[in-house]
């Protein structure tokens, strides 16, 4: 009973979580492509005079296995990345065509750069040495975002309200609609 009560208590706490006194609610959401799932679909609401992204522990896009993962990292514009090498052999990152542009040289294994994404866009990643390896950076102009898992569905966080939601994936164009937050209703974020 009592183990049944703290975990009651935690998964009302991951529900309805408490940011800078704003009440928070859980967003689901699914993407597809006719009745195909999207994964890798990057979700975002539109929010106008957002407070600054607070401090947090850089988000991770990886190197390992001759792949980067994830091969879609979303984040808030003026986010710090990091980009550590733990593979098994050297590794280059760059991004030259749209979005933040840069390159990180080749580096060894155990190493660790960081980028600062710091406009909204999209950022194309690539490695000089394995033409296999490819990824992307979303970073959106918004703290109420999500990527949609390899079933399609998403789950996003933010206070309660009406949104303009805005979505993206790699090869097609973006998507635009309305989302609801209000505990209960979902997002379907349908490409044709
Ligand atoms: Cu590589």
């Amino acid at each position: 009973m009592r183990v049944f009560c703290v975990l009651a208590t935690a998964l009302v706490t991951m529900a309805v979580g408490v940011s800078g006194g704003a009440e928070m609610l859980d967003v689901h959401g699914t993407a597809h492509a006719g009745a195909r799932p999207v994964p890798d679909a990057v979700v975002w609401l539109e929010v106008s005079g957002a407070r600054p992204a607070p401090a947090s522990p850089p988000p991770v896009l990886d190197q390992r296995n001759l792949e980067f993962f994830p091969h879609v990292l979303v984040v808030r514009v003026g986010t710090r990345v990091k980009f550590p090498n733990n593979d098994r052999v050297f590794h280059n990152v760059f991004s030259f065509r749209d979005g933040r542009k840069f390159d990180l040289g080749v580096y060894p294994v155990g190493a660790v750069k960081y980028v600062t994404f710091d406009r909204a866009g999209v950022s194309r990643l690539f490695c000089n040495i394995h033409p296999g390896m490819a990824a992307y950076v979303v970073s959106v102009d918004s703290p109420y975002f999500a990527a949609s898992d390899s079933a399609g569905t998403f789950t996003l966080q933010a206070p309660p309200g009406r949104y303009t939601y805005h979505a993206w994936r790699a090869g097609a164009s973006a998507v635009t609609g309305s989302a609801v937050v209000d505990g209960t209703s979902s997002v379907d974020v349908a490409w044709p």
